[in-house]
């Protein structure tokens, strides 16, 4: 192979996770893991300790870990409180930890309150009788913010999510209420205070942020959100200029915003060095641009043209660390929503015939 795949897979730690590493160990084509701490609170250190043993679980069957996900950011740095400070100083003592631990890229997100956001966790797709997360503008009409979280913790089974700390979204209303009259123009100026701050401590380690996209690709809730398209990166690249403010380019978050081209994207980031890291799924939208599920992972499941998309990353961002995203329930598995075994490995696995491919092709 001209070009080797960075194929990782997320996994939510030991005890935390119906996917063991030996599974992953044996899914072909996946060298590493993209790894989280996901007991952390947002504004918390990640201590040096517990980094240490996670790694180190990783290690011992084989697998590396260069690549942390969900560091999320304290809701005052996006709301620019006086008390970011010591939050930002906490962030950079995580970055110097996980640098020390041999990270290299941190994913992370700048969305106002939600990570992500789906109004059906478990949506039986008829044609197969697969189920998968899914997706209505119409759903959230009738709902309140409060609500729709209530109704999602009720449907994650009893796994943690990503991004959906309990602590922090008790107090939702409180938070809601903070962001009332921000601006995408103020959410922007205290994304720049925040860059500023970390990203030199980032270019002194050797660490590269990457920007997860909003999800669903557009604002929600009429809160201010700026990472939904190539407009909106192209201004959060610019905050600060230098090779470690990089985006984690979703193609399923991304993909959700039909206005997108998600190949084109890739070339566009992908040219100037800006991704360090990649989500590949597909997704399906459902007779409605604002009506979607995650589908399987093959293009001709969903709307997104996979093999455009590896051959964009294949030619300007091969160094990028991938993993497959988001996976069906299928085989009856029972897991955290979303991040089952079998969906994803199959997904890696032609994420990977894809590549080769395009390899021997190239
Ligand atoms: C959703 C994930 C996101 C992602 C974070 C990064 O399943 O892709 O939670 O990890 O937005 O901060």
């Amino acid at each position: 192979m001209k070009k080797e795949i960075k194929m990782t897979f997320r996994w939510y730690g030991e005890g935390n996770d119906t996917v063991e590493l030996w599974h992953i160990k044996q899914t072909p084509g996946v060298k590493g893991i993209m790894g989280l701490l996901d007991y952390k609170a947002a504004g918390e250190v990640w201590e040096t300790d517990e980094i240490k043993s996670y790694i180190e679980g990783v290690n011992r069957v084989g697998l590396e870990c260069k690549v942390i996900e969900s560091v999320n950011v304290h809701e005052d740095i996006k709301l620019g409180l006086p008390t970011r400070d010591e939050y930002i100083e906490n962030y950079i003592k995580t970055i110097e930890n996980l640098a020390e631990n041999g990270i290299e890229v941190i994913i992370y997100n700048f969305m106002p309150v939600f990570d992500w956001l789906r109004t059906d966790l478990n949506r039986l797709i008829p044609e197969d009788g697969s189920f998968s997360l899914y997706f209505s503008e119409k759903d959230i009409e009738g709902l309140t913010p409060v609500e729709i979280v209530k109704n999602t913790s009720k449907a994650s089974r009893g796994f943690t999510l990503p991004g959906w700390e309990t602590a922090r979204l008790s107090h939702l209303q409180e938070i809601l209420d903070a962001y009332k009259g921000m601006t995408k123009e103020d959410l922007l100026v205290n994304y720049k205070y925040f860059l500023d701050a970390i990203i030199p401590v980032c270019e002194s380690v050797g660490v590269k942020m990457a920007c997860h996209p909003d999800d669903p690709g557009w604002p929600i809730f009429g809160l201010p959100r700026l990472a939904h398209d190539q407009e909106g990166y192209d201004k959060i690249v610019a905050l600060h200029d230098s090779p470690c403010n990089t985006l984690c380019l979703c193609t399923g978050s991304l993909g959700s915003n039909v206005k997108n081209d998600i190949p084109a994207m890739i070339r566009h980031f992908g040219e100037k060095d800006r991704i360090a890291a990649l989500h590949v799924r597909n997704v399906k939208h459902l007779g409605d641009d604002r009506v979607f599920r995650e589908s399987a992972h093959l293009s001709e499941y969903g709307d997104l043209d996979m093999f455009e998309i590896m051959k964009a990353i294949y030619d300007t961002c091969p160094d990028a660390y991938i993993r497959p995203d988001h996976g069906r329930m299928i085989w009856g598995e029972k897991a955290r929503p979303g991040y089952g075994l079998y969906d994803r490995a199959l997904g890696a696995t032609y994420l990977c015939g894809l590549w080769e491919a395009i390899d021997k092709m190239s």
